[in-house]
């Protein structure tokens, strides 16, 4: 069973889950989702409007119990993603929380999808069996280099053996308190923050948004476990107030974008523990990580998780030697791997080949089978506060506007963001702040270019290809 915690045999919890100050006890998660179950049983797909709430997760733990595929949808995806992703992804119904504020048709939700509301106080018996392993559990969108962002089919069996994997990693029991405030439409603050707590059997207190005061609030009600992006943790050592309570956690997580080195320190130095980071993708969950008894090493992302292969390839197509020096791109299998990319077998042809993944990040790994992360083989896949954007997807939204000539963004060095999604666009007679609207109006807002500099031209090659590499020198 996926979530076993959610089985009837189950003991019931009485704060099971927690979002934004609002509790359900396992019982009766389970039959809200069980209501939930019980209406969406028999569709092909269903989408979520994936707000950080308790309907959120009674809406996405009722479609795994119907054994119906999800889509979560970032609630502040513009009109053209939201399209995108509901049409791409082929959901039949929109499960949005009762009483909240939901897109409609000018929000990009087609005027034939039918919408259906997710009360938590609902009651429903919800049981349509185990669906088999190989059944897809959800369809999560994330972006590429170029185009829209693609649907990742992840399989139920993945996501089980993931968080088992996490579970061994990290020696993540029922005792553990689970929290994190992250957006519950990506794989870490949906499937590893909320699944994971409920496959281990243990309470989440999801605290609404990632800030300072309420991972430290949450120290008081017992938090031990905590998940963060590095935005996040250099955040926390910015409030020393925050951190000191943060002393009485078990384990700090970091994942999603590199972890600068001075904020490893300084978590160090004011919570007293060192961080544990790990690396994962939408495509493949979580794949290396330091295990809670294993070394901490700033920089690095730890060890494959059990049942994962690695390697790091050079250009040559053979594997780099294992020296923590050698750099190369790193390829990993295991059973925590998506199965494709929905509707795209051009790109899955490309990504997933003779069971192995090609991440696109460039590694080394030690003799004791330590792995370091340097970066993305490419600079048009930005990393901003642990989100990743599209240089092509932002450069499309830009040029959409009738003001605008050309248009190419990269991802510049920040110090809260890790990079902040930047555009040098040619344009005749408007704002940067206005392109900066436009974008955020169009794509989820996260996408933003939240610089926007005007210049005559871009630098291009005898070509006429825009040279990026100057634009982030
Ligand atoms: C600002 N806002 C705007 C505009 N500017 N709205 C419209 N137009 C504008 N021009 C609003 C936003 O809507 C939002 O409103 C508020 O301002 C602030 O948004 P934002 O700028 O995004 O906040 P931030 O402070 O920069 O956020 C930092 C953050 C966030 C909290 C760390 O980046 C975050 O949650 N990151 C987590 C990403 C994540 O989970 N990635 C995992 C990917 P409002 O207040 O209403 O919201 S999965 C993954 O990577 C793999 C599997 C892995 O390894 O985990
Ligand atoms: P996403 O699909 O949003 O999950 O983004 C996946 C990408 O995030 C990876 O390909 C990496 O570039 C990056 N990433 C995830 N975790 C880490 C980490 N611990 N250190 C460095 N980069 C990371």
């Amino acid at each position: 069973m996926l979530l076993p915690a959610l089985s009837p045999d189950a003991p019931d919890r009485p704060a099971l889950i927690e979002v934004d100050g609002r509790r359900l006890s396992s019982d009766g998660l389970r039959s809200a989702a069980g209501a939930v179950a019980d209406r969406v049983a028999g569709a092909s797909v269903i989408a979520v409007h994936a707000t950080a709430s308790l309907e959120t997760v009674v809406a996405v733990l009722g479609g795994l119990a119907a054994g119906v595929p999800v889509v979560p949808v970032a609630p502040d995806a513009g009109p053209a993603e939201r399209s995108h992703v509901l049409s791409d992804s082929g959901a039949v119904l929109f499960l949005v929380g009762a009483g909240g504020e939901a897109p409609g048709a000018e929000g990009g939700v087609p005027d034939g999808l039918e919408r259906v509301e997710v009360e938590v106080a609902a009651r429903g018996r919800g049981s349509h069996g185990e669906p088999a392993g190989d059944a897809t559990g959800m369809i999560l969108y994330t972006s590429g280099t170029t185009g829209p962002p693609k649907g990742v089919v992840i399989s139920r069996a993945a996501i089980a053996a993931d968080l088992d994997g996490l579970a061994d990693a990290w020696d993540w029991t029922p005792t553990d308190t689970l929290v994190h405030g992250l957006p519950l439409f990506h794989a870490h603050g949906l499937v590893f923050g909320v699944l994971g707590a409920l496959r281990v059997g243990g309470p989440l207190i999801h605290t609404g948004r990632p800030t300072p005061e309420r991972y430290a609030e949450a120290v008081t009600r017992g938090g031990s476990l905590y998940f963060g992006v590095p935005t996040v943790w250099s955040r926390v050592v910015a409030d020393p107030a925050a951190a000191t309570e943060l002393r009485r956690a078990r384990l700090l997580v970091s994942g999603s974008a590199p972890l600068p080195r001075p904020t490893f320190d300084a978590l160090l130095a004011t919570t007293k523990s060192a961080p544990v980071e790990r690396y994962g993708m939408t495509e493949t969950l979580i794949t290396i990580a330091v295990r809670a008894d294993g070394e901490r090493r700033p920089g690095w992302v730890g060890v494959p998780l059990a049942g994962v292969s690695t390697r790091v390839l050079g250009a040559d197509g053979e594997p780099v030697p294992a020296d923590g020096e050698s750099v190369g791109e790193l390829e990993v299998a295991g059973p925590m791997l998506s199965d494709c990319y929905l509707n795209r077998p051009d790109a899955t042809a490309e990504s997933y080949v003779d069971g192995w993944f090609r991440t696109g990040d460039v590694a080394a790994v030690d003799a004791g089978g330590y792995h370091r992360l340097l970066g993305r083989a490419s600079t048009d896949l930005i990393k901003s506060g642990g989100y990743r954007i599209g240089a092509g997807e932002v450069e499309d939204a830009l040029l959409s506007h009738p003001a605008v000539r050309e248009a190419a963004v990269v991802g510049l060095p920040d110090e809260d963001l890790g990079q902040v999604v930047t555009a040098f666009v040619v344009a005749d007679g408007v704002e940067a702040a206005a392109l900066t609207d436009f974008v955020a109006s169009r794509l989820s807002v996260h996408k933003r270019p939240r610089r926007v500099v005007l210049v005559d031209d871009l630098p291009r090659n005898a070509m006429g290809k825009v040279q990026k590499a100057r634009l982030v020198s």
